[in-house]
Order: C-alpha cells, then sequence, then structure tokens
C-alpha cells in the first residue's frame, strides 16, 4: 500500500486517512477519483468532534427509576453516563420483557437510514441480524428515496429496476442519443454520494462529454441548478408537483399528430386506449391540452408541444429524478414518464427510452458489470410485521388500527420498544413537531449513533458506536464499481464499541453469541464476504483476486460490460420469451390490478391528480411559497452536518434557503438575513440566499440540519432554531398504493426575523 495514508471508504467517496501520532488529521481523496466531494473534509472534525457519543448514556429518569419512566422527557431532560455493562444489561434486560409480554412485534427494529459504507459493520444489518435471532421484529419496507416507485412500477414494468437500477448506462446513452429531457436535472450535488460508497465520481465527466458531442440537454425544474452540469442545458421552470399534468400535455399531443409509436404499443404494451381516453378527456371531459397543462404547470403551452415533438423527431431518452416521487401522488409522474415513453417507442433501444434517479446517486448508469457486493447476511425475520417505511409516527400513533397499502389492509402492530442503530429519524421523517409526540408512546427507546444526533437525544439509552475508521471493513455500492479496501486507520475514540461489538456483548447475554458471531472474527468476516461476492462474480465471468491480495492494492473495479447496457432491451428483443412480470407480461400503461384497489388517489393509470400542497391549491393563499426540501451539497442527508462544508454553509449558523429575488424584494430580503420559515405544522429559522436558481414561488431549502427546538419541553409549539425543513413537510403517504413519504408537497411562508437570535445548542455535548 502506498504510504501516503491509509485507504478508506465513504458513501461520498473513497481516500486515504492521513494519519499523525494515531490520529487521522486529514484526508486525501483517491487517486482514481474525476471529481471528490466536498463533504470529505469534515471527516476529522467529526471524528474527534465534541458531537461524538463517548461513553453509554440513559435519560435521568431511566437512570434513577428504571425503562419506561416519564417519557414525555424524551428530547428534554438530562442524560447520564453509565457503564457498558450497566446499560447492556438493561438493555438486555428489556428486550426480553417486551418479547415475553408482548411479542416480537412489539419491538420496532426497521432503523431505516443509510448507516456508514462498510458492508460488514453495516449498523442497521448488524442490528437486524441480532434481531432475527432474537425472534423477530417489525421492520421497515421500501425507502425513504423512492418508496412509491418501488410500490408502483412493479405493477407498470414487472419490477422496479427502472428506479432502482440498472438503468441504460451513460456508454450507451453517448453512443446513441440526440436529446436528453430530465425532470428535476441531473443534480452534480446528489451524485457525489451512493449507498455502500464508490471510487470516482463520473457525473460530471459524463455530463461533460455528453455536451461536448452536442446531446441536447432540457431540465425541467423548479431548480436550475440541478442540471448545473450542462451549463448549455436549457431551463424549463415548472411548478413542483405538477410534471404529470405537464406530460399528459405531451402525450396529448403526440396522440393529436398522429406521432404515437402504434406499433410498438400494440407488441409491448397494453391499456394504451384506456390511458389514451384520459389524455383525450374522454373520461372527464377535460382533454389534457397544453393550455390545459400551462395554466396547473406555468409551463407555456408552445414549449409542451415542441418538447413532445422533439422526443419523436431524434433519438431521445426521458430522465426523471427520484426527488419528484417523494410527493402527493408520487407514483403518478413516474406511471407518465412509462406511459410517455411508450408513445415515443424507444423503449429498449440505445440512446432511447427512459429512467429514473440518473444523478441521483453517481452510481446511476455508471457501467459494470452486474456482480453482487459483498454483505452480512442478516438472516430472517420469523415475526413477518413491517410497516411501510414512511408510516412510523402513524404506527406509534394508531396501535392496532387500519391502513391501506398496494392492495392490502394491514394493521399496525403495537409498538413497546425502538431500537434504532444506523438511521436519523429525526432527520428523514417528516413533520417532526408529530414525531416528537409519537416518539413518546413505546416505553423504552434504544438509539445507537455515534453521534449525538437528534435522535439519541430522544433516546432513554445512547450506546455510542465508532465511526468506519475505526474498524477494517469492506466498502461498497453494487452500482459504483469500485469495492474498497476500507483500512482501520485510529484506535475507537473514547468509550465507543463497533455496532458489532455491542451485538456480540448482546447475544453473549441472550445465549446466541456463537449464532451471531459463527465463530468469526472481523477479518475473517471481510474475507468470508469478500469471497462470496468473488464466488458470484466469477460465475459471471469477472476475476475478483484474492482477499489478501485485494486488501494489499485497496481497492478492486469491476470491469465494464463489452456491450453498453440498455433497459429493457431484452424484453424489446424478443417480447414472449423475456415477457415482463406483469399480469399481462407487458407495459401496463393501464393497469386492472391497480384499477382493482379502487383507490381514490392512485387510478389504474397516470392520471393527474391535485396535490393536496402545491401552488395551485387553496392553501396557497395564506402559505405562498413551495418548499423544495431536496437533498443536501455539503453533507449527507444528516451526516457530518457538526463539520466542514455544511457547517461553513450556514449562515449565522442557520442552514441556507434559497429563494427568487421577486420573493426575496416583497419580504424585504436580502443575502445574509435570517428568516422564519414556518406553516401550520411548524416553524423555523433560516439564512437567505437571494437567487435565481430558484423560479419564482418556490424555495430551496435543504435537509439535514440536525433538529434544534428552541423549547425541548414543548416542541409542539417551539421554533426550531437551526433551519430543518422537516418541521414543515406532511406526514402522509404518497397514496394508498406506495404509502411513500412525500416530503416535497409543502406550503409555506417566509419572513424576515428580527428577533434575537438564539444559540444553536446541538452541535454541542447536550448536557
Ligand atoms: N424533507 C425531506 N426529508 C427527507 C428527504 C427529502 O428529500 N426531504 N429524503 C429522504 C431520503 S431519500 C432519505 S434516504 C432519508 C435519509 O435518512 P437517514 O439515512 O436516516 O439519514 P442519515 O443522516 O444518513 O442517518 C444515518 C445515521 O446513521 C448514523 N451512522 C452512520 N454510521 C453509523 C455506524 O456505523 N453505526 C451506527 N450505529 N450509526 C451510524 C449517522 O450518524 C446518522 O445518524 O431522509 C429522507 N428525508
Ligand atoms: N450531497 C448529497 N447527495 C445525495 C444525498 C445527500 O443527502 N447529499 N442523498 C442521497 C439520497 S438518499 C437520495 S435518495 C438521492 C435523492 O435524489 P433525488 O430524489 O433526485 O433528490 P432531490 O434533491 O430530492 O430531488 C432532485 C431535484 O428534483 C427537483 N424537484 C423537486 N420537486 C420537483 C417537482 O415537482 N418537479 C420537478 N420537475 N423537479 C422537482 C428539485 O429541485 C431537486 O433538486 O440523493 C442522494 N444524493
Ligand atoms: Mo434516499
Amino acid at each position: 500500500m502506498p504510504d501516503d495514508g491509509i485507504m478508506h471508504g465513504s458513501h461520498w467517496g473513497a481516500f486515504r486517512a492521513n494519519v499523525k501520532d494515531g490520529r487521522v488529521v486529514g484526508v486525501t481523496p483517491f487517486d482514481d477519483d474525476k471529481d471528490p466531494s466536498q463533504i470529505l473534509d469534515a471527516i476529522p472534525e467529526m471524528l474527534y468532534g465534541p458531537t461524538r457519543i463517548a461513553e453509554p448514556h440513559m435519560r435521568k429518569s431511566v437512570a434513577e427509576h428504571g425503562p419506561g419512566a416519564n417519557p414525555e422527557g424524551r428530547g428534554a431532560e438530562p442524560f447520564v453516563p453509565v457503564s457498558w455493562d450497566q446499560a447492556l444489561d438493561v438493555v438486555a434486560a428489556e428486550l426480553r420483557r417486551v418479547k415475553a409480554d408482548h411479542g416480537n412485534e412489539a419491538i420496532f427494529g426497521g432503523s431505516y437510514g443509510w448507516s456508514s459504507a462498510g458492508r460488514f459493520h453495516h449498523a442497521k444489518t448488524q442490528m437486524q441480524r441480532f434481531m432475527n435471532l432474537f425472534g423477530g421484529f417489525t421492520g421497515q419496507l421500501h425507502n425513504y428515496s423512492y418508496a412509491a416507485a418501488l410500490a408502483v412500477l412493479p405493477h407498470i414494468l414487472g419490477s422496479a429496476e427502472a428506479s432502482q437500477g440498472p438503468v441504460s448506462d451513460w456508454d450507451g446513452l453517448l453512443r446513441e442519443s440526440k436529446f436528453i429531457l430530465c425532470f428535476g436535472g441531473m443534480p452534480l450535488k446528489n451524485a457525489q454520494v451512493d449507498a455502500g460508497g464508490g471510487g470516482s465520481h463520473t457525473m460530471a465527466d459524463f455530463l461533460k462529454r455528453a455536451e461536448d458531442q452536442g446531446i441536447r440537454f432540457v431540465n425541467v425544474s423548479p431548480v436550475r441548478e440541478d442540471l448545473e452540469g450542462v451549463p448549455s442545458a436549457e431551463w424549463i421552470p415548472i411548478r413542483p408537483g405538477t410534471d404529470t399534468a405537464m406530460i399528459l400535455a405531451m402525450a396529448h399531443v403526440i396522440a393529436s399528430e398522429g406521432k404515437a409509436d402504434r406499433s410498438f404499443l400494440d407488441a409491448y404494451c397494453v391499456g394504451y386506449e384506456r390511458f389514451l381516453a384520459h389524455v383525450m378527456g374522454e373520461d372527464d371531459g377535460q382533454p389534457k391540452t397544453p393550455d390545459w397543462a400551462a395554466e396547473i404547470t406555468g409551463v407555456p403551452a408552445d414549449t409542451i408541444r415542441a418538447l413532445a415533438l422533439a422526443l419523436v423527431e431524434t433519438r431521445s431518452y426521458i430522465n426523471m429524478a427520484w426527488g419528484i416521487q417523494r410527493a402527493d401522488h408520487g407514483e403518478l409522474p413516474f406511471w407518465a414518464v412509462v406511459s410517455l415513453a411508450a408513445m415515443v417507442g424507444q423503449i429498449g433501444l440505445m440512446g432511447g427510452g427512459f429512467g429514473f434517479g440518473m444523478g441521483s446517486v453517481n452510481g446511476m448508469g455508471n457501467p459494470r458489470e452486474r456482480t453482487p457486493s459483498p454483505t452480512l447476511p442478516a438472516g430472517v425475520n420469523r415475526s413477518d410485521s413491517w410497516i411501510p417505511v414512511a408510516r412510523i409516527a402513524d404506527m406509534l400513533l394508531h396501535p392496532g388500527e387500519p391502513y391501506d397499502f398496494n392492495g392490502e389492509e394491514r394493521v399496525y402492530p403495537d409498538t413497546r420498544l425502538i431500537y434504532w442503530c444506523g438511521g436519523n429519524p429525526f432527520h428523514h421523517h417528516q413533520d417532526l413537531n408529530r414525531l416528537v409526540e409519537a416518539w413518546r408512546r413505546p416505553e423504552t427507546v434504544i438509539v445507537q449513533d455515534i453521534w449525538w444526533t437528534a435522535t439519541a437525544r430522544h433516546a432513554d439509552i445512547a450506546l455510542p458506536a465508532t465511526t468506519t475508521l475505526e474498524r477494517n471493513d469492506v466498502g461498497s455500492g453494487g452500482r459504483d464499481p469500485y469495492i474498497i479496501a476500507m483500512h482501520k486507520a485510529a484506535e475507537p475514540v473514547a468509550d465507543s464499541r463497533s455496532d458489532h461489538d455491542i451485538f456480540t456483548s448482546l447475544s453473549d447475554r441472550m445465549g446466541f453469541k456463537e449464532a451471531f458471531t459463527e465463530g468469526r472474527t472481523e477479518r475473517e468476516w471481510l474475507e468470508h464476504i469478500y469471497n462470496v461476492s468473488r464466488q458470484l462474480a466469477s460465475r459471471r465471468g469477472v476475476e475478483m483476486p484474492g482477499f489478501d491480495q485485494f486488501w494489499e492494492n485497496g481497492h478492486f473495479k469491476v470491469p465494464k460490460p463489452a456491450e453498453p447496457f440498455v433497459m429493457l432491451s431484452d424484453f424489446r428483443a424478443d417480447p414472449d420469451e423475456r415477457a415482463l412480470n406483469t399480469p399481462s407480461g407487458k407495459i401496463e400503461l393501464f393497469s386492472e390490478r391497480v384499477a382493482g384497489f379502487g383507490y381514490d388517489d392512485c387510478p389504474g393509470y397516470a392520471a393527474w391528480r391535485e396535490p393536496k400542497e402545491y401552488l395551485g391549491s387553496a392553501a396557497a393563499a395564506k402559505y405562498p411559497l413551495h418548499m423544495l426540501s431536496n437533498q443536501p451539497k455539503t453533507r449527507l442527508h444528516s451526516q457530518m452536518d457538526a463539520g466542514g462544508a455544511s457547517r461553513r454553509s450556514k449562515i449565522k449558523g442557520r442552514e441556507p434557503m434559497w429563494i427568487n429575488t421577486d420573493d426575496a424584494a416583497a419580504r424585504d430580503l436580502k443575502d445574509g438575513d435570517v428568516v422564519r420559515v414556518f406553516n401550520d405544522r411548524g416553524q423555523t429559522l433560516a439564512g437567505v440566499i437571494v437567487s435565481d436558481i430558484v423560479m419564482p414561488g418556490v424555495i430551496q431549502f435543504p435537509t439535514g440540519a440536525w433538529f434544534d427546538p428552541l423549547d425541548r419541553k414543548s416542541p409542539g409549539a417551539a421554533l426550531e432554531k437551526h433551519g430543518n425543513p422537516n418541521v414543515l413537510t406532511r406526514d402522509e403517504g404518497t397514496s394508498k398504493l406506495g404509502q411513500g413519504p412525500s416530503a416535497h408537497s409543502a406550503l409555506v411562508q417566509v419572513e424576515r426575523y428580527d428577533g434575537d437570535l438564539p444559540e444553536v445548542t446541538v452541535h454541542q455535548k447536550p448536557v
């Protein structure tokens, strides 16, 4: 290994850790990285900063009176340090008690979240492996990223591959595409990361090459910067939440001009007639004309018409960002894209068709052979209890109550204990004031994290985990081609322990340590999971080096396929032999099955349904700005918020918020002002950036500032001091079909804040 640092990896890229006297003092981006992420430089500061949980802690009432004492005190009471043995004894006893009295499903161990890049020490998987050996737990289905897509796409296409990947790769797009139409752009800010990490940030390079060779790009988005990687891209601002209306109008143009590809529709799709009837207004009396859509979307009718015709006149590709389905009725814009692409008829052709999430993470469209990543097996959950991922507060507030989900009638379990490890619900969930309320319901809350995040601050028992730099691991995203040897660079800080060690101690107390560890050391585990992946790769013709050599080299790059991957090309070549896993075996532009569910909020085809909150709704009279709480440029969700680029980006300590020149002038705002952003659900402070990168009527207010309410005792009414947009977002499912998070559908008002600025305290150690 070269001596200029210790090879390591993170979700935002591989790097070498520079170590001096046993301490990590800096990081150097990995040599292969074409475009390293600015998020890297927070690492040393976060490693040793004041927000590290130094030792196990208990909430004061719990330390004094035992588990279950004063749940109202969660997030408000001080913490008391305790020994590892004390903490683990209480955790083990609580787990046993809840299991005995209420059954395993009363243990909520979904633990949604990204954890860290290493695949062996992957915190959530470690916890779920432990819980499965303990008899099971209530889990979470799908993810916050594209939950609506995961529910709806299998009905339309037989799988969720179009959103999950692999989508058609860049090699094919660069070869054949002439026109790339992007809803929500392909944001470089988002391509800084991929789950499991990666070796090189390639999105900027792909975009530049595409632009250099003359591919036309159009960015349909409320935010111009969503396609900053292509300076020549045309920007078409659109009102958030209205893409479906624009796409229906494009379908109207193509159909009216007789340009729909009837042979593709006949051979590969079902339900076109039914979809067309909606587009032409035969079912509801409203033809979905460009003039109709212009009213809803703010996009001029001529622009809609021209874009529709451009799609059919040349080899064209449609990309839609995942974020667009993270909204009320989020299933429908994705269905609309598939329907439009089917009419264009280029699905399965190189450089044509559609895909979701190119630019949402670095690995999408990154060419590589499809070999499976090393992963720790979590085992089987015998309790078979789960909720749709984003229904956590509903579950806590409504145990035993029924709800609809994807054709099923389900009932929320009764949660007595929460164990969260590797995720941050007080970052990721919507309507956080409601979550604070819901979070008081269970008897015990255990949080295992590295830092005093808002979630750790809402624990009864907080257990300190190590960062990846304090342990050895293997990083691999599965979409990005690199597998990274993550070498340990430092000893555990203070009294922290790896998640694996913590669960080993707990499984020892429970009597199944041998089953949990399988008798392997850390090194033996890494070698084992690497070798499983190596064998599977070999079956696909990819030869990975032996573990020792891989570890020494520091990385392995999975090769590219000989020919570019084109999504659905196999189906196009042979629709009978490679029939889709849908009821008809074809692309379902109308789904009998979805229509049969009879949901008022998700019909059986791509229709326009008004979101509950958008610029066209009645609520806009009171709250006239649409808030996009999109992904932050300077960190990964809430990770690294207390250091580096994130901390430097704050304005008077508050999270920045972008507001258009007109909207700023109307409120007498200038750069650097602090504002109160509010609606009926909450209020928060933000720092102002006046910029025309956002269209009028829209604010960009990224997620991830650590939740920091002013009055921890009554957070329902409290002012959030730091700029966390999730105090303002709606906590309602996308629809009964997907029940995904609908964070992007939120209206707010903004006003200058001239009061005394309360100190942001969440980046300090809690009391
Ligand atoms: N308003 C709004 N909200 C959103 C979104 C949005 O667009 N708008 N996007 C949503 C999306 S797509 C997502 S994926 C979620 C992300 O939500 P999360 O994945 O929950 O967010 P992270 O901040 O990455 O949280 C990971 C947590 O794991 C901890 N952690 C990291 N490594 C380790 C480890 O090794 N061990 C342990 N024990 N802990 C570790 C980190 O400290 C952090 O607290 O947010 C969602 N929330
Ligand atoms: N730096 C960084 N990168 C990240 C993350 C991070 O936290 N930090 N998170 C990662 C994760 S977990 C995920 S899931 C992905 C998420 O990737 P996405 O879901 O694609 O990310 P978003 O930023 O929510 O949305 C992308 C863009 O869509 C635009 N948009 C929002 N609503 C609408 C709409 O109604 N119509 C149109 N046309 N455009 C709209 C917004 O301007 C936004 O910038 O990002 C990943 N990348
Ligand atoms: Mo995500």
